[in-house]
């Protein structure tokens, strides 16, 4: 027993020698620290006021996104805000649909649609930023959703598979490759457009700390498995020097 417990001692400092050898300390296992430079861009996904409490799709826990963010902000000299932004009578509403209701799900000409209350109505003050969240330095706003027959939870790409919003067009022209991505909801909007990123060839962060989720049927669990397939890296604001 003190044999062995001696041994295992001798085992774990040896262990750490070799660490000091090579300039490593236990911390250094841990994720590293991320620092963006003028290559990348933080993304504000929809932090608006119909996706937190007392707004009309209210994400649990989405007011917390904010300070997280506003601190975040402070590294990143790119910020792209993203809202949904969507007619009355929208195509995703299931208001819009005889015996549909909220959370089901219709098929439509492009596949299949979750249908949501109706949220993120053009001009209302429910689609309207967060008044807490600061962003002095956010240099572009795309708004999203705003076909009536077309939803989009990307950022990048509308869900008919085939219309760009024209943001990683203005992202690679100026020179732009790698995107953090943060904001509601992390299994929607914020999964959407990570992965498209992704599919656009950029280097993508999801801030998980800097999300939250809806969770729809298990949703959050499948969505940072299709990220991480896709090379989505999976940090926390800790994590950004
Ligand atoms: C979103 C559902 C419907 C989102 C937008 O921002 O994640 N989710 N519209
Ligand atoms: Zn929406």
């Amino acid at each position: 027993m003190r044999q062995l417990q001696r041994r295992s001692l001798l085992q774990a400092s040896a262990a750490l020698g070799m660490m000091g050898g090579l300039g490593l300390t236990p911390s250094a296992f841990a994720q590293a620290k991320v620092k963006p430079g003028a290559k990348s861009a933080l993304i504000v996904v929809d932090v608006q006021n119909c996706f937190i409490d007392g707004g009309t799709l209210p994400v649990k826990g989405g007011a917390d996104v904010v300070p997280v963010i506003n601190k975040l902000a402070g590294a990143f000299e790119n910020i792209v805000v993203t809202q949904d932004w969507h007619t009355a009578g929208h195509a995703s509403f299931a208001s819009t649909y005889a015996g549909k209701k909220p959370f089901e799900t219709t098929k439509l000409k492009y596949g299949n649609q979750v249908l949501w209350p109706d949220h993120c109505v053009q001009g209302s003050d429910d689609a309207a930023l967060h008044k807490d969240l600061k962003l002095p330095t956010a240099q572009v706003i795309i708004r999203k959703g705003f076909h009536k027959d077309v939803d989009s939870y990307s950022a990048f790409e509308e869900a008919d598979r085939k219309t760009p919003t024209g943001l990683a067009g203005y992202l690679k022209q100026r020179g732009i490759n790698t995107v953090y991505v943060t904001g509601l909801a992390t299994d929607f909007c914020v999964a959407w457009t990570a992965m498209d990123a992704r599919k656009l060839g950029f280097q993508v962060y999801v801030i998980e700390d800097a999300t939250r989720a809806i969770d729809l049927n298990g949703s959050l669990a499948a969505a940072w498995k299709q990220m991480s397939a896709k090379g989505v890296k999976r940090i926390q604001s800790s994590d950004i020097a």
